[in-house]
């Protein structure tokens, strides 16, 4: 742990007694001892504690020293852990509102029972909060303020959104003149479902013109933070985005770093040091000594095992004996494990798909017509095209009753023997899985399709034994081609429908049905955390935009990146197969 990290544990032990009401001294004590580690070098705190000295530091007494000692030579402290565990959550959480300390919070806790933001929500509207001693009109408002600044601004975003906004500031950002490289990090290009904040690295002679660019950015609402390398911003969207200027041979460094995840990073500086190495942000260079790695790079120490700086991040890697590792592993899930023994996957790309199927047209609820979506999937370069519009229990997506199901299937037939365009169209439909299990069209009109998605939209309420055997009815049904999003769920929405998603998956590898990734960025179900297993045990995969517009097959991305992030190879994934093979597989 670094001593940074020991000090905001100290910080938080004295917040969480004064709002337990401990006596002050106690909770001074810990402030007091934030204060004084935070000023120690980290090398001497480090010095101090193998010597067991400690205790010779003005301000650090017995206890602190003890508590100091088990966080830097454990990660962990006990009495921290046991303290959190005695407070209600919703009293700590209350802590998030600007202007409310720990002593607001007692009080309005024990004067009106305030448990929880909710609550103070609420007393707040009611005007109880103004009327305590102590706080008053503006204090009521300035919290309500507070409140709703945090719904608005406190949640995360799709990928998707982040990952629009990112690509235009990253080509505004490379197109300035001191600018020599410019990256996203963190968890968006590690390809995360969903992304709390955007992080730009930037490699530029000069960094004041970069940082006074980025917070001038007309969609900005607030900069809430400014200095001579490092800029944080927040847009009008909720959004909010760090930036970050360094030196050129840093870039590679601080790229790893700011990519994370937390977890690989630190497996990262475990195998460095193992290797007599200290790895950060600022480089990687010889451990040992009292210097920090920043320090030894300031000073001009070369970096480990390399001329003049690692060029890119396969460098970093093939420094620590590792393989490149594409960011979406980056979990700390076993990649570095992997990396070691040269069993990484070569992970699906883009231009690996040669269609996709489970798309929707005028028909039902989709917004352009069967020629549209061909002609875009022409222009995209697909091979094929699966067309699967919604059944007839889905009435308020205006889904297809038999004739008129039948009436498109001789439609697509029509279009593909005109050669008007060079993408084959697969008839198919999202058809309903029933309440019991059963598909929504007759096996003799099934018969007629190429393609069967399977979907679960309605009763999804049931529980969980209901729902996982009314799935598996469906996947035994051999009409059925494909598994349509799986869990239902609507990301930062709606949560997926209960359902046993392994036995979902063992039916699916039985009954030889394609599981789909449903590419929209609210959906990208089954969830990528199931994917690295299933398809070992041979579960193959179709990502599958689900557009309901000629704009939403842009919606593929997502998915590939999901998928990644699952591990999945070309092999795993059906929609990377020519169009002979499909036809095959379907016939
Ligand atoms: P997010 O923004 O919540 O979706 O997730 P990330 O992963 O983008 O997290 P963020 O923005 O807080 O930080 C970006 C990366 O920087 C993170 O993945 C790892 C690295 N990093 C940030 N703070 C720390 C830290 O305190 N310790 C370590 N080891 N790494 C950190
Ligand atoms: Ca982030
Ligand atoms: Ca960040
Ligand atoms: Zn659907």
């Amino acid at each position: 742990m670094t001593k940074q990290e020991i000090a905001e544990i100290l910080g938080d032990i004295g917040i969480l007694l004064e709002l337990k009401g401990e006596n002050p001294f106690k909770v001074r004590a810990y402030q007091a001892g934030a204060r004084v580690v935070e000023s120690l070098e980290e090398a001497e705190l480090r010095r101090l504690i193998a010597a067991e000295e400690l205790e010779s530091v003005k301000g650090i007494g017995g206890a602190l020293a003890q508590k100091i000692t088990e966080l830097a030579t454990t990660g962990r402290l006990a009495f921290f852990e046991d303290l959190k565990a005695s407070i209600a959550p919703g009293l700590v959480e209350m802590l998030q509102i600007p202007g409310l300390g720990p002593k607001k919070i007692k009080a309005l806790h024990e004067k009106l029972g305030i448990g929880d933001i909710a609550g103070l929500a609420q007393a707040c509207a009611e005007g109880r909060v103004a009327a305590l001693d102590g706080f008053g009109e503006k204090t009521q408002e300035k919290i309500l303020a507070g409140i709703k600044n945090r719904e608005a601004y406190g949640r995360r975003h799709l990928w998707w959104d982040a990952w629009e906004v990112s690509e235009s500031i990253l080509g505004s950002l490379r197109a300035l003149p001191q600018v020599r490289r410019a990256e996203a990090a963190g968890s968006l290009r590690r390809g995360l479902e969903t992304v709390g904040d955007l992080d730009f690295i930037v490699a530029a002679d000069d960094s004041g013109p970069v940082i006074d660019w980025f917070t001038s950015l007309p969609e900005i609402k607030e900069v809430t933070a400014k200095g001579e390398t490092k800029g944080s911003v927040r847009f009008e969207s909720g959004l909010q985005a760090d930036l970050r200027v360094v030196p050129a041979k840093q870039f590679v460094f601080a790229l790893h770093h700011f990519t994370g995840s937390k977890d690989h990073n630190v497996q990262m500086r475990q195998r460095a040091l193992a290797r007599g190495l200290s790895l950060s942000e600022w480089g990687l260079v010889a451990s040992g000594g009292e210097e920090s790695v920043k320090e030894k790079v300031a000073g001009g120490q070369p970096m480990a095992g390399q001329g003049e700086e690692a060029r890119t991040e396969a460098a970093l890697f093939g420094l620590l004996g590792l393989c490149y590792i594409p960011p979406e592993l980056r979990e700390g899930l076993g990649e570095i494990e992997a990396a070691e023994r040269g069993e990484l996957p070569r992970l699906i790309e883009l231009a690996d798909l040669r269609g996709a199927f489970h798309n929707h047209t005028t028909a039902s609820d989709g917004h352009n017509t069967l020629a549209e979506m061909t002609a875009a999937a022409e222009k995209l370069g697909w091979e094929y095209l699966g067309i699967a519009d919604h059944s007839k229990s889905s009435v308020q997506a205006k889904g297809l009753g038999e004739e008129r199901l039948l009436a498109q299937v001789r439609e697509i037939k029509a279009l593909n023997a005109s050669k008007r365009f060079r993408t084959h169209v697969f008839s198919g439909a999202e058809c309903d899985i029933l309440a019991d299990g059963r598909l929504d069209y007759d096996d003799a009109v099934l018969a007629q399709l190429d393609c069967v998605v399977a979907s679960v939209h309605n009763a999804m309420t049931q529980d969980e034994t209901v729902m996982t055997a009314r799935i598996i009815r469906a996947l035994e049904n051999p009409r059925t081609t494909i598994l349509g999003h799986l869990t239902g769920r609507l990301l930062l929405r709606r949560e997926g429908y209960r359902v046993n998603v392994g036995k979902v998956i063992d039916a699916a590898i039985a009954n030889e049905v394609i599981v789909e990734l449903n590419a929209n960025p609210q959906r990208l179900d089954m969830d990528r955390r199931y994917w690295r297993k299933a398809a070992e045990r041979g579960l193959l995969c179709a990502i599958n935009p689900d557009a309901h517009r000629t704009e939403g097959f842009a919606f593929l991305l997502a998915g590939v990146t999901a998928a990644r992030k699952g591990w999945l190879t070309r092999e795993q994934v059906f929609n990377t197969r020519p169009l002979a093979a499909v036809k095959t597989y379907f016939s």
